[in-house]
This record gives structure tokens, C-alpha cells and sequence, in this order.
């Protein structure tokens, strides 16, 4: 596919798959490799994706199997496209900006900007200009700095961080924001795990999952829940065969039949090339969209009333008392759901539910993985807060082969926030940092994702920076977002590749290209590596093998650091410049200022390096009272009116995040297009609309403000019934900014009530 054109919107419709992965999965990859560079940078990136000397793979937050058990090729689909997709040979140089005027880059596709290849040179817009140009670092950083120290108010600046940046680079940017005076940190967990964060922290005083890859191969029965691995965390099917090898069982559910919950054919195995693969769900929930909350309540009363049956056989009782509180009101309150109502919110039926119960008392260890198909919903707080109820009514905390698993979406995410990238890190955290550089950080809690929007809407934030994510496509509320971005005076983004946030700026507005994963790093005092955090909170040493795409570019930390430089003088005392000769520095500071991380820069030489200490699997529960929480969630279901449908944002298999490679989904048989509504044939016939008719998806929202997405064509899919799927960030427009998780604040991406109407042009 030539990377100047998009492909044509041409839709072809094939059957869902009923597996994943295998042969045709490492072609495609190639293909796309291959499409993007020589035969031999493809070859040197994914020989080291994953190695422990090697690359970690910058797609998600996955973990690798301990060193001496890693295969040669121990990466998937998806990360070696993603991979490659960074070590393009192509280059977006000063004379295409020249090219291309902004309002030109603006009308592209996402796909075309990311084509484009790699970003060489630093470029800024001036006020009132038409066109990036050129600008050396010195002056693009003083220009910055120059910026920031004009506000008002530190608390002006809003400083974006996505999961792609190091443990190095995120520790760097938090100092400097708190040094500078904010915590105006809003991250992508702000839209993605938050709810999770929220839930756990609250009950069991952590907000990182408690299970380890181990825990995954040795359990009697993982639930997959709202999480569609097989697209967006590959290689955990590799680890589901394994639990499946050793006896374990699996209970998927989802709205959607994905393929890879369904057969799975591992590509680097013998029998994956040609056997017909591994089952991996025993048993499949095909849920109503939010309906999982009703799912575990139902769970929980099972399992109350099967003590009551047998007391003493069913419930962990010394757990429950050793570990918990708040048991008793918890279990009073359980004891009041009505079937009907979990009959109704799920879908399912009561047989079901009770063939999964049986499996629970038939399982001694159980872990619960889930993600997005949770947390982006409006109750995905109290949801989560109810599987962690049903864990430690069986003491399924704490104990090998079980625990609660949220799958991390970005490969660094966790690790940004462990090194303080959040609006509200705990004071004992500021605490740290003051002790250690001699300033006092701020202790009012900064501007998440949504707050951030609305602050810069509303004129209260004027200065945005963004490290390694696409904050405009991501965030919700598309128009709204846009203008108020389009309201700074300053917008900047240290970047690898061109995206949307380039081209809908601020007054002025800067491109700071910057090295990735796959990059060398070269600095004063020699070769460096940064360490990243996987899902599993194993921190591990990531080392670039390419070249540098460009002799301009700098590498992250050395972009914060002196432009931390150029802001804050020498007030206060940090470093700054012996950060950037030797990251090994840096991680000096984090081992006395993060817990965990003593001793870091010696632990981290270890090939694997080390995991992190968790808490609940010791025992300890770092809540207010020292216990873990039973909470009482009151039962709650999506509302729908008549006519409506309940709409998820999702993913693609060729996509990254905002990032489409290529217009297909080709496990869920859509091929050519992306602007595609899947819809269950039966809602289809009741609300009159027809299978490849074109409509728009128009939200429902209470402000009464009509946000539209035009032209989609309808897919008849098995969605579960009252359900819709199309992509993000496509649909991103219809997101109300308001329409939010209770609680996280996380925006409700996977529950946003749309209705149908035939497309203008095609009535
Ligand atoms: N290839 C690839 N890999 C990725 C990414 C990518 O874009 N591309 N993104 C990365 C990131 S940042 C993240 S956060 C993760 C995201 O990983 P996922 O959470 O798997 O991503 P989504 O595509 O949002 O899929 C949500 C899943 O939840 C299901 N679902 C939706 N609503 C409900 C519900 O109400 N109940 C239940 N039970 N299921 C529901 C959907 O059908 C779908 O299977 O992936 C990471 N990995
Ligand atoms: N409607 C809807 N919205 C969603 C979601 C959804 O499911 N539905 N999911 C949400 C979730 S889970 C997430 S995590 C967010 C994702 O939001 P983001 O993380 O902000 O978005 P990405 O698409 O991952 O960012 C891609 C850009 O990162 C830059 N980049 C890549 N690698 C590097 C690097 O090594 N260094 C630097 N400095 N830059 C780099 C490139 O310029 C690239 O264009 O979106 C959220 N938004
Ligand atoms: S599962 Fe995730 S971390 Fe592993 S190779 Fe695939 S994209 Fe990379
Ligand atoms: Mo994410």
C-alpha cells in the first residue's frame, strides 16, 4: 500500500474468525515491516523486541517470561508492526512542512500523518502562521521556557504524558512540573485504567494488579472480562494456553464473540501452524454492554448462599476476617439483588450464571483479568470494586495462581505513574521529593485528562505540553477538545511521529522530535537504556538498536531536562545536565524517592531485572484501616431509551491507539473500512434499519447538544443485543466531555447512547 494514499473505503464483510494468531498474523506483520523499512532493520528490531538485552516492545504493557524461558521470537503481531511502524524509513523533513501548509495537514487522514514516517527536526508555528518552520532546540526550547514563565499561574500549564515514555523520562517530567509549581499532570490512564486505580486503592490500598505471570500459568480459572486480548494483548494468549495446559479453565466475557477467546494458534509453536490451535474459553458470557457489575453481585449472592448451604466449605473465612472489613455490610447488602434485574442488565440467563458459579467453587485459585470493556464505562469503578468483593470472599488475594489482573494498555503506563505522572500523587510521594531536591512540591491536586480540557476551554489553561501520546485524538469530545486547544497560547509535543495534535494548535505551537524505543541513545557519558514497568510491575531495561532517525533529534530526557533548565534557572538545585550525560543518575533519585526501587541502578542490571513489591501478596493492605474494604455497590444498569443503542468505541486489530495502520479488523471479518457500526441483526430489524445501509451515529446526551458522526456503514455482528461497536477515535466526537465514570472521572468511551438516522446523502 503506497504511504501517501489512504486506502479506499471499499468495505468488505467476511465471517468473524473463531481463532487468532498463527501463520497468516506473522505475514501480515511482515508485510506491514516491510512496507516500512529494509528487510534488515526488520530483522534487527525484532530479533530484540522482548529480549532481555534487547528492545522492549513498545506496544502494550504485556509482560515477557522470565529470561532463560523467552522465545527466540517472543513478540507478536501487533508489536512487530508497531515496532517497525517506528523504524520507518521514511522521514518528514523542514521542506515537507514546507509543503504542506497546516490547514493542508489538518484535512489529512490519521493514517496519512502517521505514514508520513519519522519527525527529524524541531519545527514551530508563530502566531498568525500557516506553515511549521524550522527552529533550532536552543531557541525552541528558550521560546518554551520563555512561555512558561509568563503565566499567570504554574497552575496555567497542563503537561500530558502517555505510556510510551520511560521511567526516566516520566520521573524527569513530574519533577520539573513540581518544581515549576503544578500538578497539572493529566495522563492516558486518565482515559483508560483510572477506574481501576480508583477501585483498587480504595479496597485493597494498591491500584497495580496483584498477579504475576506465574500466577496466570498456575490458576484453576481466569475470568477475561471486557478485554479483547487477542488484538490488544497478544501474547497473553500464550499465557492462557499455558493455564490451559496445566489443567486451568477460562470464562470469557464480552459483549462481542472476539476471536481470540475463542481458538487460539500460537505462530511459534508446531501445532499453531497447523493443528486446529487451543480452545481458550471453556465458557463464553456473551454479556449486555454493562452488565458485568450484575454479573459478579450475582456471583457474590451465589456464593453467600452456597455457605449458607455448607457453612464453613464455600467462603475464606480466616481471610475474610484476618485481611477485611466491612464483610457483614457488604453481605446484607448483597443479599437484597433481585434476579430480574441481573437477568435484565446481563442478558444471560440464570443457568449461566450458575454453570460459572460452579466452576468458581470447583476453583481454589482465581484471577480476574480485565480492561477497557469495564473501566470506560459510567458504574466501572463500583464494577471492579465488586470483582475485588467476589476475589476475597474466597481469599483469591494474596495466594499463588489468583489475584485481581487489570491488563495495562500502553507498555510504560504503569511506570509513569509509579514515577509520579498523576494529578494526585499521595503527599507521602511529595513528601519524598522534597526531601530529596529542596523544594516543596504543591499540594493541591492538578487537572486530569477531562479537567484539563475544560479548563483550557474555558481560557483557565493556556499552555499545553504532551510527551509521547496524541491528546487531541484521544480525549473525547472531539470538537470541544479542539477548541480548546486551538485556545492556547502555546501547544507543544515532544513526538516520534506526526498526529492530529500537530496539526490543531495553539497560537504558537512547537514539534520537538524526539528518539524511541528502538533508537540509540548516545549522551555525554556513553550509551544509555531506560527501564520501563510492565502490567505485572516487573521493571526491566529497554536498550534502542537503530540509529537514530535523524542526527536532530534529542532524546526525551534531554528535551525535559533542559527545558527544566531554561525555565527554572538554578532554582532549585537539580541537576539537570548530569541527568541528561547519565541517566544512571536519574535512577539514583528514583531509588530514594520511589518505594520498590532501592537499589536500582544494580537490580536493574540483572537480565529480566526485578519486580516490585506488592503489598496484598504480603499480607499488607495499605488502606486507611490497614484492611482490605468489602464494599456495598448498589446495583446499577445502563439506561438506554426506546429506539437507542448503547455505543463502545473500540479498537481495531490494525491499530494502535489513534494510530489506524491499515483500514482493517480482520479477525472480526471488516476489511477496507473503518467507518463501520456493528450491530446485532435482531436490534437491526426492530429499529428498521438495514444491514450496509449508511447512517449517522448522533449521541444522546442531557446538555441537548446533537453530536453527530456521519456516513457509517452498518455491519450485522453478533454485538450483544442493545449494543453497538464502531472505532475510536472516529467516533470520539460523540463522547460527551461531561459523560464521565463516577468517581475516576474516566470518559465513558465504552457507553455513550447513540441512536441510527439514514446518512443525508444516502436518504
Ligand atoms: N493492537 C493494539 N494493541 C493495543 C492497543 C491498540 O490500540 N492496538 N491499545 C493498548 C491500550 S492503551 C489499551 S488500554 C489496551 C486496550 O485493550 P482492550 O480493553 O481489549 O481494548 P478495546 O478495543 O477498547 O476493547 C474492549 C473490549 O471490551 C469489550 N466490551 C465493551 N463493553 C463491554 C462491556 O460492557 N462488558 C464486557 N464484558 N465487555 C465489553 C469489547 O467488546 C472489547 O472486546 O490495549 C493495548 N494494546
Ligand atoms: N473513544 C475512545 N477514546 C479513547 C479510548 C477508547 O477506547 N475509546 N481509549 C483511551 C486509552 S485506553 C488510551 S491509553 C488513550 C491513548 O492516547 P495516547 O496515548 O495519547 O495516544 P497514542 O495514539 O498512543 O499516541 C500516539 C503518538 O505517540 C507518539 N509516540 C509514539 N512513540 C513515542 C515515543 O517513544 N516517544 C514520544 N515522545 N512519542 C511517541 C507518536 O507521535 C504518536 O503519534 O486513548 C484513549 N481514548
Ligand atoms: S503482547 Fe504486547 S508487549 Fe507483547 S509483543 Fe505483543 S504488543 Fe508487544
Ligand atoms: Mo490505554
Amino acid at each position: 500500500m503506497s504511504g501517501n494514499e489512504d486506502p479506499s473505503d471499499d468495505l468488505k464483510v467476511t465471517p468473524p474468525k473463531t481463532w487468532a494468531t498463527g501463520v497468516p498474523a506473522v505475514a501480515h506483520a511482515l508485510e506491514y515491516s516491510l512496507g516500512q523499512t529494509s528487510p534488515r532493520r526488520t530483522a534487527l528490531t525484532l530479533l530484540n523486541i522482548n529480549q532481555a538485552k534487547g528492545i522492549d516492545c513498545p506496544g502494550c504493557a504485556w509482560p515477557e517470561p522470565a529470561p532463560g524461558k523467552r522465545h527466540l521470537n517472543e513478540y507478536c503481531e501487533n508489536g512487530a508492526k508497531h515496532i517497525n511502524d517506528e523504524a520507518t524509513s521514511r522521514r518528514v523533513t523542514p521542506d515537507f512542512f514546507r509543503e504542506h501548509s497546516i490547514a493542508e495537514l489538518d484535512g489529512k487522514s490519521d493514517y496519512w500523518l502517521n505514514q508520513q514516517g519519522r519527525l527529524t527536526e524541531p519545527m514551530v508555528k508563530r502566531p498568525g502562521g500557516t506553515h511549521y518552520e524550522p527552529i533550532g532546540w536552543d531557541e525552541a526550547l528558550d521560546l518554551l521556557a520563555g512561555e512558561l514563565k509568563a503565566l499567570a499561574s504554574p497552575d496555567e500549564a497542563l503537561f500530558y504524558v502517555s505510556g510510551r515514555l520511560s521511567n526516566e523520562g516520566a520521573f524527569l517530567l513530574q519533577l520539573f512540573a513540581r518544581a515549576y509549581g503544578t500538578n497539572n499532570l493529566p495522563d492516558c490512564s486518565n482515559m483508560c485504567h483510572e477506574s481501576s486505580g480508583s477501585a483498587m486503592s480504595e479496597t485493597l490500598g494498591t491500584g497495580k494488579g496483584t498477579v504475576s505471570l506465574d500466577d496466570i500459568h498456575n490458576s484453576d480459572l481466569i475470568f477475561v472480562v471486557g478485554q479483547n486480548p487477542g488484538t490488544n494483548h497478544p501474547r497473553m494468549l500464550s499465557a492462557l494456553e499455558e493455564t490451559k495446559r496445566n489443567g486451568g479453565r477460562i470464562v470469557a466475557v464480552n459483549t462481542l464473540p472476539e476471536a481470540g477467546l475463542n481458538r487460539f494458534k500460537h505462530p511459534q509453536r508446531p501445532r499453531g501452524v497447523v493443528g486446529r490451535g487451543t480452545q481458550i474459553a471453556d465458557q463464553f458470557l456473551h454479556i449486555r454492554a454493562g452488565g458485568d457489575l450484575a454479573l459478579f453481585q450475582a456471583l457474590n449472592l451465589l456464593l453467600l448462599e452456597a455457605e449458607d448451604a455448607a457453612p464453613g466449605t464455600v467462603l475464606d473465612r480466616s481471610f475474610v476476617e484476618r485481611n477485611t472489613t466491612g464483610f457483614a455490610e457488604f453481605a446484607e447488602h448483597a443479599r437484597q439483588l433481585s434476579w430480574e434485574h441481573v437477568l435484565e442488565a446481563t442478558g444471560l440467563s440464570r443457568e449461566e450464571i450458575e454453570e460459572v458459579h460452579e466452576r468458581v467453587l470447583k476453583s481454589e485459585k482465581i484471577i480476574v483479568c480485565w480492561a477497557m470493556g469495564l473501566t470506560q464505562h459510567k458504574h466501572g469503578v463500583p464494577t471492579i470494586r465488586e470483582i475485588v468483593n467476589f476475589l476475597m470472599l474466597r481469599g483469591n488475594i494474596g495466594k499463588p495462581g489468583s489475584g485481581a489482573c487489570p491488563v495495562r494498555g500502553h507498555s510504560n503506563v504503569q511506570g509513569d505513574r509509579t514515577m509520579g505522572v498523576w494529578e494526585r500523587m499521595p503527599q507521602k510521594f511529595l513528601d519524598a521529593l522534597e526531601k530529596e531536591f529542596g523544594f516543596t512540591p504543591p499540594a493541591r491536586h492538578g487537572l486530569d485528562a477531562v479537567n484539563g480540557i475544560r479548563a483550557m476551554y474555558e481560557g483557565r489553561a493556556k499552555l499545553f505540553l504532551g510527551v509521547a501520546g496524541n491528546f487531541v485524538r484521544a480525549t473525547p469530545d472531539s470538537a470541544v477538545t479542539e477548541e480548546a486547544m486551538r485556545g492556547c497560547r502555546l501547544t507543544a509535543h515532544i513526538s516520534t511521529k506526526l498526529n492530529r495534535s500537530h496539526t490543531v494548535c495553539g497560537e504558537t505551537a512547537l514539534i520537538l522530535p524526539t528518539l524511541g524505543r528502538s533508537d540509540r541513545d548516545f549522551q555525554a557519558t556513553g550509551e544509555q537504556f531506560i527501564t520501563v514497568e510492565d502490567s505485572m510491575s516487573e521493571v526491566h531495561a529497554s536498550r534502542g538498536k537503530l540509529p537514530p532517525a535523524s542526527p536532530h533529534l534529542l532524546s526525551e530526557v534531554a528535551i525535559i531536562g533542559r527545558l527544566a533548565e531554561k525555565t527554572l534557572g538554578d532554582m532549585p538545585h537539580i541537576p539537570w545536565k548530569e541527568f541528561e550525560a547519565d541517566y544512571g543518575t536519574i535512577r539514583d533519585r528514583i531509588s530514594r524517592v520511589v518505594p520498590g526501587f532501592e537499589d536500582f541502578n544494580a537490580r536493574v542490571a540483572v537480565p529480566g531485572g526485578f519486580r516490585l513489591p506488592n503489598p496484598p501478596n504480603e499480607g499488607v493492605f495499605p488502606t486507611p484501616s490497614g484492611k482490605a474494604v468489602f464494599t456495598r455497590n448498589d446495583f446499577t444498569m445502563p439506561q438506554v431509551p426506546e429506539g437507542h443503542l448503547l455505543l463502545q468505541t473500540l479498537r481495531s486489530h490494525d491499530q494502535w491507539n489513534t494510530i489506524w495502520y491499515a483500514p482493517n479488523d480482520r479477525y472480526r471479518g471488516i476489511h477496507n473500512a473503518r467507518r463501520v457500526v456493528m450491530v446485532n441483526p435482531a436490534d437491526l430489524d426492530a429499529l428498521g434499519v438495514a444491514d450496509r445501509s449508511t447512517v449517522d451515529l448522533v449521541s444522546v446526551w442531557r446538555d441537548g447538544k446533537e453530536r453527530r458522526a456521519e456516513n457509517f456503514t452498518v455491519v450485522a455482528y453478533p454485538a450483544s443485543r442493545g449494543s453497538a461497536a464502531a472505532y475510536y477515535p472516529e467516533t470520539n466526537v460523540l463522547v460527551p466531555l461531561d459523560s464521565v465514570a463516577d468517581i475516576s472521572n474516566c470518559p465513558t468511551s465504552k457507553g455513550v447512547v447513540v441512536r441510527l438516522e439514514p446518512a443525508a446523502d444516502a436518504a
